[in-house]
């Protein structure tokens, strides 16, 4: 089943079936794009640095445009922030305030080396009456209406969480269309791996250390430095991933509002899990809009014994 016929079929709200399609349609553009990355002058960087003093790779400057440009086009969506953007995008005239928080390309290390990568969209509303200003995107994780991720890898996936569950769909590129491929998922109860960035073990403090020499007893490592594609992998297959604080990131290096939140939304509905190692994700009030915080997400008996 196609995505528009599965978004008129479940019934969605069809301000959000338009911000659900306008992520796909952006999506679909940016495949392209990825499969012909070098051909295109794609690779690489801008020069530049963003608001978090990281280097900004031209994809991600083209990513960015390209959701905006689809989010106006839906005029469904009266704000949005952004990891490239230091202040959020406004947009007038929206038929239905949805306010999205995004990373459009998600793992930019990886985007030069043929690895998997991907784009993380949380979905707020505003309140009845409310006056829009910057602190509308400042809203807790647990009132997303919808969270959704795209994959840009062995093939590109679109995983959508709401309140009809988790759907996964499979872009038939033939088609141009996202295509149904996993209803209602959860993540298998047995936990298989788990997703740790090795090199900053020195830096983490004891307990964090011993949480991970126990890990390693009973599961498999996997990590591929891509947020979004190791939690996609962990959620199908069963897996934990960590990016803990540590002593040359002591807030923990990934965002709140546009990582940890629609991820966490998204293990929530499947049956796991998103805290700060103290706290549930989607229970924290989030205090700006480029916030960093440590991750812990995955299958829950697994993150909720782990010590920070
Ligand atoms: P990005 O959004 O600029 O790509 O940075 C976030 C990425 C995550 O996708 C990934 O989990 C993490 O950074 C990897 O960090 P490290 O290279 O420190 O392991
Ligand atoms: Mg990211």
């Amino acid at each position: 089943m196609e995505l528009k016929k599965f978004l008129d079929y479940s019934k969605f709200d069809s301000g959000l079936a338009s911000v659900l399609t306008a992520i796909s349609q952006g999506s679909i553009l940016i495949q392209k794009k990825i499969s012909r990355l070098s051909l295109e002058n794609l690779e690489g960087s801008t020069g530049t640095k963003n608001i978090q003093n990281e280097d900004v790779k031209k994809l991600d400057i083209l990513a960015n445009n390209i959701f905006l440009e689809k989010f106006k086009e839906s005029e469904n969506v009266a704000m949005v922030g952004c990891e490239e953007l230091e202040n959020p995008e406004t947009f007038n005239h929206s038929i239905s305030n949805f306010l999205i928080n995004m990373d459009p390309l998600d793992g930019s290390s990886n985007i030069d080396v043929g690895v998997n990568i991907g784009s993380i969209f949380g979905i707020w509303h505003a309140k009845e009456n409310e006056k829009l200003s910057e602190n509308s995107l400042l809203k807790a994780g647990r009132e997303q209406i919808a969270s959704a991720y795209v994959v840009y890898g062995s093939s590109t996936v679109m995983v959508i969480a709401s309140q009809k569950g988790v759907q996964c769909f499979i872009l038939d590129t033939q088609n141009n269309a996202f295509i149904l491929s996993k209803s209602n998922i959860t993540i298998p109860g047995k936990c298989k791996y788990y997703s740790v960035n090795y090199g900053n073990f020195q830096y983490f403090n004891t307990n964090i250390q011993n949480s991970i020499a126990k890990l390693q007893k009973t599961y498999s490592l996997r990590y591929i430095g891509s947020l979004v594609a190791d939690f996609h992998r962990n959620l199908l297959e069963g897996g934990v991933f960590l990016y803990p604080k540590d002593s040359k990131n002591p807030n923990g290096k990934l965002r709140l509002m546009y990582e940890a939140n629609p991820l966490s939304f998204i293990a929530e509905r499947a049956g796991g899990i998103g805290t700060n190692g103290s706290n549930n994700i989607l229970d924290i009030k989030p205090k700006t809009l480029h916030e960093r915080i440590p991750l812990f997400i995955g299958n829950s008996n697994v993150i909720e014994n782990i010590l920070i």
